[in-house]
């Protein structure tokens, strides 16, 4: 391993902003345009509105490799499509068994998290609230307020990223704004796949 130098970023507790930084993501609809059930109000949207950001994330300037602890922070802006609130695209990490911290940091907004199995959990964050993702669990955030729903992510540099699974079926459940509440409804998508989660 290289020796790299200590380093010290900026967080904007109420932005999510680093400074420095090493790279931003912006994740659009067009990106995610098969994640989201209501596939009409997608192209409604991209017709009518166009291609709206859906989330940024920022990356701090640490290597993604083994034996490092990269560090990043999420911001989702408020909104649904259809009734589904926006959220991450959702993702295994490549190596099953890292797990990784999310801390709450503006907004609100729950974390969904499942494995391979079918076994579903949602956890609610806010300003505060330490998430902890376990080895063997896919994990998505999605923002269920009226704001930005900022939050912090840790994890270790060799976990990597699988979105393979979660992009094709998804996630067990889908958070959608119902009577003004955020409520859990079956997935379609995932129950066509026959999975249970016994
Ligand atoms: C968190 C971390 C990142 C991830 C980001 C967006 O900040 O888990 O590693 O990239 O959320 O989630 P996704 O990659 O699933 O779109
Ligand atoms: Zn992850």
């Amino acid at each position: 391993m290289n020796l790299m130098d200590p380093l010290s970023t900026n967080l904007d507790l109420t932005t999510g902003r680093l400074e420095p930084v090493d790279r931003t993501i912006y994740r659009r609809l067009t990106d995610m345009r098969h994640m989201y059930a209501d596939r009409d109000a997608v192209e409604h949207i991209l017709t009518s509105e166009g291609d709206r950001v859906i989330y940024e994330v920022q990356i701090a300037k640490v290597p993604e490799t083994n034996g490092h602890v990269p560090h990043c922070t999420t911001v989702i802006y408020p909104g649904v499509i259809g009734d589904e609130f926006h959220m991450t695209k959702g993702h295994f990490h490549a190596r099953r068994d890292r797990g990784e911290v999310y801390l709450g940091l503006a907004g609100q907004g729950a974390l969904l998290l499942q494995t391979e199995e079918g076994e579903f959990r949602i956890e609610e964050m806010r300003p505060g609230i330490i998430a902890y993702v376990p080895p063997l669990w896919a994990h998505r955030t999605v923002n269920t307020g009226a704001e930005p729903f900022v939050f912090l992510a840790v994890w270790p540099g060799d976990a990597g990223h699988d979105y393979g699974t979660i992009e094709e079926t998804g996630f067990v459940k889908l958070l959608v704004q119902r009577d003004n509440s955020p409520t859990l409804v079956d997935n379609p998508r995932w129950e066509a796949t026959g999975k249970t989660a016994d």
